[in-house]
């Protein structure tokens, strides 16, 4: 499509390529075989275990945690390019890593970042029409209409409507996934201007890698916010492909539709409190029981009290349990570290590892909490805190920012593959009681 050269799409093309090839006679082959059972419980339980979508660019295990194409977050702290001087990895590399299944080189990852900022500019209409809503409105409100807005610019579409041939579908995903996430910091720091700030267009650092320009549009220039952007952006970008946010855009762009209606889907289904909410959950919760019991210390026994009041008034622990997850989630763990690494005497971190003492026993001893640990959302906000970003309400929209690197890498792995409209089957709790009956 485009005629400049662009390495990442010629190496993505020519791997996605071949495992098409491969799996289309493997399906040939072998596509009676039997990959699982479905109960009863599994249908009423949220598809909870069903296997039902090729997800390429991570993997997750109940007990081991994420594995993005194979390597664990520990070791993608170890083997992925960081910025000069930095420890943490770039995000860029992440990306590279999702979409060709190889760790990329430092040149590589240079190039990535150049990309994004050569491809980071967003038109004046969407500014124009973020600048219609109340400032007021939800920051996740705000990205997904800022996303959906965008779609006006897609290159499939416009090739769509053209009569583009089905084997070029990949090529105009990836462009379009291309300029999404390279534009996806410019929208998101221009919310957090317009939310808490003066409202102004941010204007990007032509010498920064994606997440430090992130940071600096959003007013932060600090070393150590910039490398916590790093990690963070890399350890939110995927949980392969069955959570709700992952889940839905690999849904809506099954019908082919663009990637950026796609995305604002997936950023939809983000923000409700089970899913990427619960980060802006945790530390409004966190804030509030600080304010009630009066103190910025408090003890693991003032904690267990506030943690039953909680559960006795009928709501969740936010930042503690998983649909998959049966250890504490290694992203929480990585967060940890990084507050171990560089703030370990902030207070607020030391309440969050106080409440890791006392939430997961309590949460055991109900007897029904599948999961009693902690997941990636208990740690983030007092991190941010530390570092001066107290804007709570705004902190899904980071996890969003990051979640497109690994949905939009699968986007594209699906439209290379060719895979189909998804289209599960419904049955009605009539149906269900007739196979009861029938099996008795
Ligand atoms: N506090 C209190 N009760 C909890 C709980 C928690 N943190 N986690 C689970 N439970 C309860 C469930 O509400 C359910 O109760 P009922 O039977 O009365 O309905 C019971 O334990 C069994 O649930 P489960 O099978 O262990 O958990 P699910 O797979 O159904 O749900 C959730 C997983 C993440 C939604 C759940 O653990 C929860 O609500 N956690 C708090 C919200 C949260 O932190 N969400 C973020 C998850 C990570 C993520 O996606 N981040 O984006």
């Amino acid at each position: 499509m485009a005629d400049r050269k662009d390495p990442l799409k010629e190496k993505f093309h020519k791997k996605s390529s071949e495992l098409r090839t491969e799996i289309r006679s493997l399906i040939k082959a072998n596509g009676d075989l039997v990959v699982g059972d479905v109960k009863l419980a599994q249908v009423f339980g949220g598809a909870r275990g069903i296997k039902t979508m090729m997800w390429e660019t991570s993997e997750l295990d109940a007990y081991d945690g994420i594995r993005f194409r194979g390597y664990t977050i520990p070791q993608l702290r170890e083997k992925l390019p960081t910025a000069p001087g930095g420890e943490e990895p770039l995000p860029e590399g992440l990306f590279w890593l999702m979409l060709t299944g190889d760790l990329p080189t430092k040149t590589q990852v240079k190039w990535v970042s150049k990309e994004w900022r050569r491809r980071g500019k967003i038109p004046n209409y969407v500014y124009a029409t973020l600048k219609k809503l109340p400032a007021d409105t939800h920051p996740m409100t705000q990205f997904s209409i800022g996303i959906t807005a965008m779609g006006s610019d897609s290159i499939f579409d416009k090739k769509y409507a053209e009569g583009m041939h089905k084997s070029e579908y990949w090529d105009a995903t990836y462009e379009d996934a291309m300029n999404l996430i390279a534009r996806l910091p410019h929208l998101a720091a221009f919310i957090f201007s317009r939310s808490f700030g003066d409202g102004k267009k941010p204007k990007q650092d032509r010498t920064l890698d994606w997440a430090a320009n992130y940071a600096k549009m959003l007013g932060f220039d600090n070393g150590e916010f910039l490398e916590l952007m790093r990690l963070y952006l890399t350890i939110h970008a995927d949980h392969e492909g069955g959570n709700a946010s992952a889940h839905t855009a690999f849904l809506v762009n099954s019908t082919l539709a663009n990637v950026y209606t796609s995305f604002a889907s997936a950023i939809n289904s983000l923000s409700g409190p089970l899913h990427g909410l619960a980060n802006q959950e945790v530390i409004k919760w966190v804030f509030n029981m600080l304010e009630e019991l009066g103190t910025q210390k408090p003890t693991k026994e003032q904690i267990a009290d506030y943690v039953q009041k909680t559960l006795d008034s009928g709501r969740v622990i936010p930042g503690y349990g998983h649909a998959v997850l049966r250890q504490p989630d290694p992203r929480f763990t990585a967060q940890r570290g990084f507050a171990e690494r560089n703030i370990p005497n902030d207070e607020l971190v030391q309440v969050i590892w106080k409440i890791f003492d006392v939430v997961p026993p309590m949460l055991e001893s109900l007897g029904k909490v599948k999961n009693p640990w902690p997941n990636v959302d208990a740690h983030s906000g007092a991190l941010l805190v530390h570092y001066g970003m107290k804007q709570y309400v705004y902190y899904t929209v980071l996890f969003g920012v990051s979640r497109a690197l690994g949905v939009l890498a699968a986007l594209c792995w699906s439209r290379a593959l060719g895979q189909p409209l998804e289209r599960p089957k419904s049955v009605t709790s009539e149906w269900v009681k007739e196979q009861i009956k029938k099996n008795s």
